[in-house]
């Protein structure tokens, strides 16, 4: 599940490009999680206007880009009740609490012990995503695959991260279509030629582990079939970079030269983290060339999740306060995966 950048942050993230003034050594998470649409417009422009040829690059394919019409956009269907978690199994503490998540929070590095439990929690997630794919078909709605989901993550003892998260209903994100991100699971069925992203999340033994692809229903074009294949390879050749003392700012770079090849854009709004015994805890991972500071550690454990989108890059969230669709309706992909730094590299924690 990706953290949402706030405007704020992203306007502090964007005076770095200009290389003119140093960010704060240690900007944490704890603004990022206050999403506020009304402003997104400025921050976006600000950023746009001191990126140059990326800047270019996007304002030609959006006035160039076609609607597509072979499709209708996504609309809000019937969210069902809130599904109810055994008592036995313990719920990360941002479950009861009112105020919302994302305080905070140091880097994720663990002991022996510590990776043994993020190898469990990542093996889950990533064996419970396999076994969501495999449910896409057109007809099936979101709803069900929710609660599919949900039922084998409490079958395995673990407590579904999304679900309580900050407000957020369901357990699972589908994220269908333009949907960019953070998608609830409703009454909407999924329809022959939709592509959906499914993430998800688990905690347990009091560690997250989080995963997402991108999934084809029915008979999908190639045209989306292949901004999905160029989102896997994007994240795919970001991981391989990864290792003790690489910066952070190469997996931006990596992903953002992958998307280009392809004119495909990158979502700025939303980001990858830390992620452990804290579903959302530092570093920000951004997935668009940057000048972030910060480098990667010995045992520590983050996420990579790159959008990418056919069309605009922008975000615009609907009423629900939580689904984020791209503004001119065109297609967005995601893959995700929970990777471990280790000596010679990283390993992906999120696989079955
Ligand atoms: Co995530």
């Amino acid at each position: 599940m990706a953290a949402a950048l706030s405007p704020q942050l992203q306007a502090k993230l964007v005076s770095s490009f200009g290389g003119a003034r140093f960010l704060p050594s240690n900007h944490s998470l704890h603004r990022l999680f206050c999403y506020n649409p009304g402003r997104k417009h400025v921050s976006m422009q600000l950023s746009r206007s001191l990126s140059g040829l990326t800047n270019l690059l996007f304002n030609r394919r959006e006035s160039d880009e076609i609607p597509n019409r072979k499709r209708n956009r996504l609309r809000p269907g019937k969210v069902s009740p809130r599904r109810p978690v055994p008592k036995h199994i313990p719920r990360p503490l941002y479950v009861k609490s009112k105020t919302p998540p994302g305080l905070i929070s140091g880097p994720e590095v663990h002991d022996d012990r510590g990776i043994e439990c993020m190898r469990a929690s990542g093996r889950l997630a990533a064996q419970v995503l396999q076994y969501a794919g495999t449910l896409v078909r057109p007809g099936i709605t979101t709803d069900e695959i929710d609660q599919a989901v949900h039922q084998m993550i409490i079958d395995n003892g673990a407590y579904p991260s999304p679900l309580g998260y900050g407000g957020f209903p369901k357990s699972v994100c589908t994220s269908v279509n333009e949907c960019i991100c953070h998608g609830i699971p409703d009454s909407r069925a999924l329809e022959d030629g939709d592509i959906i992203n499914i993430d998800v999340t688990v905690y347990l033994n009091g560690y997250h582990g989080d995963t997402s692809a991108t999934f084809f229903c029915g008979d999908v074009d190639d045209e989306a079939k292949n901004l999905v294949q160029v989102t896997k390879e994007s994240l795919d050749t970001a991981i391989s970079i990864c290792a003790p003392g690489v910066e952070f700012k190469k997996i931006g770079k990596t992903i953002q030269d992958h998307a280009d090849k392809y004119r495909y854009g990158v979502v700025q709004q939303f980001v990858g983290h830390g992620v452990g015994r804290v579903f959302h805890a530092d570093p920000v991972i951004l997935h668009y060339r940057n000048n972030d500071r910060g480098q990667m550690m010995l045992n520590q454990t983050f996420t990579i999740e790159p959008m990418l989108t056919i069309g605009s890059i922008n975000p615009v969230m609907w009423k629900d306060n939580w689904t984020v669709v791209t503004e001119d309706g065109s297609l967005s992909a995601q893959f995700e995966h929970t990777i471990l730094i280790t000596p010679d590299g990283a390993e992906i924690l999120t696989q079955c």
